[in-house]
């Protein structure tokens, strides 16, 4: 794998393995589209997070588009996962998840692991794929300790177009969206001026910018690559009529974050605390919210990488 835009050769390549059906896509200039693993291995239920992975990859297919999910299996990066391998992240216990600072680790250690928003993004743009879907961001947490996701420092550095519903909504959106500007990843609303607000449609909060369909979104992306490396962020919301209700969203919240201070849970196991939490006192609400998010990201994700295709 080439690390030129680090400015060093790389001394020992990363160790990669790329699907057949990805490695054929990116031959013939086809369209790919990225998909982490931390989201079916720790966002969502075992056993539903197995089904939803496959579904997740047919809906990128059946919009002309080729998915890559991407994992650490092994001390091996997965450019694209076989059944098996997605298995292996669906429903073994003990895979730990990954950002982009854990990889040296598990790559010495030939261990396994699902890769984070910044881990993903990393690895799937050095495989040269430029579209990345996801659920929400990782972003500033609320409460008194400092806690920012390293996805928002490694969307500054690096060259993809990631589709997500904003970032999830358990974070402190206000402060994420400014860290967001901070860093210069670029961001627009798919359809609409309001930052959503993953289980919600609207965040509350307003977007500088908006693009009305997918070749918009290629070339403010082509566009990008000129300006300097860096993300651009497609905010996908939920239609109104499938977001969760704003009332239960807001009470079961506070109870989860109530919850997850007095438990003392910190570090990475916050975001996954969180979103059980919700999954669980919503009855299902939540889980259903999510997993609609990742397929509308997929679908969206799919014409995107199609138009880039086409454009280039
Ligand atoms: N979005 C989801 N579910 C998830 C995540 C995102 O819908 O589980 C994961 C992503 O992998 C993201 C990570 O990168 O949560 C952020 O974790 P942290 O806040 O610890 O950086
Ligand atoms: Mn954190």
């Amino acid at each position: 794998m080439p690390a030129a835009h680090h400015g060093y050769p790389a001394v020992v390549p990363l160790p990669v393995t790329v699907s057949p059906e990805v490695a054929q896509t990116q031959a013939d200039g086809g369209p790919v589209v990225a998909l982490e693993s931390t989201l079916i291995a720790h966002g969502l239920p075992r056993p539903d997070n197995l089904r939803v992975a496959r579904e997740v990859e047919d809906v990128v297919r059946r919009h002309g588009a080729t998915p890559a999910t991407i994992a650490v299996l092994d001390g091996t990066v997965h450019i694209g996962l076989d059944d098996g391998g997605l298995a292996r992240i669906a429903g073994e216990e003990s895979i730990p998840k990954l950002g982009v600072r854990d990889l040296p680790v598990a790559f010495a250690a030939g261990g396994s692991g699902a890769t984070t928003v910044s881990s993903t993004a990393l690895l799937a743009a050095e495989a040269g794929i430029r579209v990345f879907a996801t659920g929400g961001l990782g972003g500033v947490h609320r409460g008194g300790g400092y806690d920012e996701s390293a996805d928002l420092a490694a969307l500054a550095g690096t060259s993809i177009l990631v589709v997500c519903a904003g970032v999830k909504s358990i974070l402190d959106i206000e402060a994420t969206l400014e860290r967001l500007e901070s860093l210069s990843v670029t961001v627009v609303g798919y359809r609409t001026h309001r930052f959503p607000g993953f289980y919600l449609s609207d965040s509350g909060f307003a977007l500088d910018w908006r693009i009305e369909d997918p070749q918009q979104a290629a070339a403010v992306f082509r566009a990008r690559l000129d300006v300097r490396p860096g993300a651009v962020v497609v905010a996908n919301p939920l239609p109104v009529s499938e977001q969760l209700d704003p009332g239960l969203h807001d009470r079961v919240l506070a109870d989860a974050l109530a919850a997850a201070e007095a438990a003392g849970i910190a570090g990475k196991a916050v975001t996954p605390y969180l979103l059980e939490n919700l999954h669980r006192v919503t009855r299902g609400a939540s889980l259903r919210a999510n997993i609609r998010i990742i397929e509308r990201n997929a679908e969206l994700a799919a014409r995107i990488a199609v138009a880039l295709a086409a454009a280039e």
